[in-house]
């Protein structure tokens, strides 16, 4: 659970750039994308700022969402930053891209996004490494990366086919395919598929589940099941044994099932 990482005491506000917002609401950290001129446009402080807030969520954290001020989540990587940049320099600038991501998909807390409008190139790399999508009917998907004579470089190439296949993702990069909401809510892209301006309460409304989760459950969810569901399946059952073993002796485990034998707990149909 974000082993050797830094917890913060507060959110960080002050720290982060013009383009990004933090707030704390409860157990759970809001950061919202705040570019909506660019139409959320990720530049390198952007990612760098992204990095920096999930780096240092303060414990009290136990969910996060991600947002966009505007009609857009985001139009991917802000294209007045790659002009000129060397071939060495552009293996670097998407390693940290990477870094970043990586911070949101294996960081300390599950993380929800809310999607609308352009969910394009970077905005949808950055929208796979959350764990929720919550999309408006707004949304649409595309990875312009073919038509602009470029490749992802935010991770697409190993988050996307994970939700929607090697085929799909392929026509999109070839042909410029675009997925409007429903389509991406039919193919997996988004979890849920909400009316226009009902996603952040959509999110903050799971969010508080997520929170409400036993932590042991929310780091497994986080931090192992995607990488037993890539292992060989001999690895994964055995991963799978240790971390059900893991979560079934903590005492947050044995509160929830004392309390569901005891009546005392919600059922299933309740929640
Ligand atoms: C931008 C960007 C951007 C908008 N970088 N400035 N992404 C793309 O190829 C998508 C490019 N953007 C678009 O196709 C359109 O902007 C949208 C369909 C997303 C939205 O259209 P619209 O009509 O609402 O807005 P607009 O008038 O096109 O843009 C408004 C402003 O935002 C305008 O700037 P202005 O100063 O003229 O007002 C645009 O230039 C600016 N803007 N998108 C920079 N992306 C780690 S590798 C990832 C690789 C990628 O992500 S490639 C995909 C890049």
């Amino acid at each position: 659970m974000g082993l050797g990482e830094h917890v913060g005491e507060r959110i960080l506000e002050g720290a982060l750039p013009s383009s990004l917002r933090a707030e704390q609401r409860g157990e759970v950290a809001v950061l919202t994308l705040a570019r909506p001129e660019k139409r959320n446009a990720l530049n390198d402080d952007t990612i760098l700022g992204i990095e920096a807030f999930f780096l240092s969520l303060p414990a009290a954290v136990k969910a996060a969402v991600v947002a966009a001020e505007g009609d857009n989540f985001s139009a991917g990587l802000d294209l007045s930053d790659i002009a000129e940049r060397s071939t060495v320099d552009g293996v670097a600038h998407s390693m940290m891209w990477h870094r970043a991501f990586e911070r949101i998909e294996f960081g300390r807390v599950p993380v929800v996004s809310v999607l609308k409008g352009a969910v394009v190139g970077g905005g949808l790399e950055l929208a796979c490494a959350t764990h929720i999508r919550v999309a408006e009917r707004s949304a649409y998907y595309a990875l312009p990366e073919g038509q602009r004579g470029i490749f992802v470089g935010g991770g697409a190439s190993v988050r996307v086919p994970r939700l929607i296949g090697v085929a799909r993702m392929a026509d999109m990069m070839l042909t410029g395919r675009v997925h409007d909401a429903e389509s991406g809510y039919a193919l997996g892209l988004s979890q849920y598929l909400v009316g226009p301006g009902e996603g952040l309460a959509k999110a903050l409304d799971l969010a508080a589940r997520i929170a409400a989760n036993a932590p042991i459950t929310n780091f497994a969810v986080v931090h192992a099941l995607p990488r037993i569901a890539e292992a060989d399946p001999r690895q994964g059952f055995m991963m799978e044994s240790l971390m059900a073993a893991i979560a079934q002796g903590s005492d947050d485990a044995k509160d929830r099932l004392r309390a569901f034998l005891d009546k005392r707990a919600k059922k299933v149909t309740e929640f």
